[in-house]
């Protein structure tokens, strides 16, 4: 038995070193207040310490850190997306992931596994081309590939789908990956939390104080804090705190569920999404299949999870893997998804001087965190829409200049 776990097991003078630092009190007054402790919050908090030199920064969380849709997501990440916005982003984003466990010192089990989304139809086939090209023409690395490649990366597929939905081919994406999703909330946690950044466990803003259009405290379960600067960055809650500043957005919460069976010997290396059977699979560093479909049809402001959706799930999933019919499902849960129109997200300054948004992240967002925390970092302590983030701004429901996005949606959630 290691000596350290000896030492910590026998006496009270040895404690293991904590992830963070508890604060049971507030500072009088915070330069910034970040609602929600998923990944992008404390990714805000990170990199305003590390790279903008705020420090005097809370993180205020409800429940606790990476319990919210950052504990709950499917770890996929990928840049195939459809339009020149997302796929510079999601790139950025990409590229950030490939250092982060060094950045971290932290092994966030990032495993580069190839993503296809396989085609069952003509018209699927085409959006592929699209999203190929498009992918293409800024660097990032996808190409259509025909069935005998996808047979070839998955020998156990059955390529006629139970003769349901024969494939016709799939995008290929060889930067596709997934990651261990709580160790990525505690490394941002930990490196925020080593450069003074406070963060507040257990504590839920109750409401938001705004004189003459500007942000001037924020009333919480604990107390009230002064500051100026807000960033909301609670996904599948946002109307929630965007009411409270008398914010419209059209975002609505859906329900995504997940499930992960038995841990099984490794046979699986890439990651498939099916559109045509609302399915996608991986197989995690623990031998446990991770599984998801399509959001819930319904709106619905709870993460409840349903029988509907492990028999729906699994009857497609056999018709693409027969052989799994003995294997069990271990558990499944629900997250909140808050989605938007046109299934991009909707980030950057408001109309309310000193709020900013971090939101509309529905189905997408666990990819997008370290680039989430690099460009809404910046447009907090510039108060300065990052470049990276234009084409996502509230305004754009205003002006009808949509960033269609649903093409590139995973399962065409
Ligand atoms: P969260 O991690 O949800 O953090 C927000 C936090 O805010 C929560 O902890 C919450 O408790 C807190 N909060 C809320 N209200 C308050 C309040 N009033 N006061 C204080 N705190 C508050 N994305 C991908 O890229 N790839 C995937 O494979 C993928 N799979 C998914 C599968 C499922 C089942 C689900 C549900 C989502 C999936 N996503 C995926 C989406 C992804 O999980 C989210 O977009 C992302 O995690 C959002 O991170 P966040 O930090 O913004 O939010
Ligand atoms: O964005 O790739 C994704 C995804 C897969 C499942 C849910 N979201």
């Amino acid at each position: 038995m290691p000596w350290r776990l000896v030492r910590f097991a026998m006496s009270k003078k040895h404690p293991e070193p904590r992830m963070f630092t508890r604060h049971d009190k507030f500072r009088s007054s915070y330069d910034v207040v970040i609602i929600g402790a998923g990944g992008h919050g404390l990714a805000s908090a990170y990199y305003l310490a590390r790279e903008h030199g705020i420090r005097n920064v809370a993180v205020l969380e409800k429940g606790y850190i990476g319990g919210g849709n950052t504990g709950r997501n499917t770890t996929i990440i990928r840049s195939n997306y459809l339009t020149p916005e997302g796929v510079q982003f999601y790139d950025a984003s990409v590229k950030l992931w490939e250092d982060l466990s060094q950045d971290f010192d932290l092994n966030l089990f990032y495993s580069t596994r190839g993503h296809y989304t396989l085609a069952h139809t003509d018209s699927a086939m085409r959006t592929m081309r699209w999203r190929a090209e498009v992918n293409k023409h800024f660097g990032v690395d996808s190409e259509v590939v025909g069935p005998k490649a996808v047979k070839q990366a998955a020998p156990m597929i059955d390529l006629s789908c139970g003769g349901v939905a024969p494939i016709l081919g799939a995008l290929y994406h060889a930067p596709g990956s997934i990651a261990r999703h709580d160790a990525v909330a505690w490394g941002y946690e930990r490196g925020a939390d080593q450069r003074g950044v406070e963060i507040h466990q257990q504590t839920e803003v109750l409401g938001i104080d705004v004189v003459g259009g500007k942000v001037k405290g924020v009333k919480t379960s604990r107390g009230y804090i002064s500051t100026n600067k807000v960033l909301c960055a609670v996904a599948g809650s946002t109307p929630r705190i965007t009411d409270m500043v008398g914010l419209r957005t059209p975002i609505f919460i859906h329900p995504l569920q997940a499930m992960v069976s038995e841990p099984l010997k490794p046979w699986l290396d890439p990651i498939l999404v099916s559109g045509s059977l609302h399915v996608y699979i991986s197989q995690s560093a623990r031998g446990e299949l991770v599984m998801g479909a399509s959001l819930d049809p319904y709106e619905l402001h709870a993460t409840r999870s349903t029988l509907d959706f492990v028999e729906g799930l699994s009857a497609h999933m056999l018709e693409m893997f027969p052989f799994l019919s003995n294997a069990k499902v271990m558990r499944q849960w629900a997250g909140m998804a808050d989605m938007t129109p046109d299934f991009a997200p909707i980030m950057g300054k408001t109309p309310v001087e000193g709020f900013y948004l971090d939101s509309g992240w529905g189905t997408w967002g666990f990819k997008a965190t370290p680039v989430c925390g690099k460009t809404m970092s910046y447009t907090v302590a510039n108060d300065t829409n990052h470049d990276l983030i234009k084409g996502f701004t509230l305004d754009r429901f205003r002006h009808y200049a949509l960033t269609g996005e649903k093409g590139a949606a995973s399962v065409g959630h």
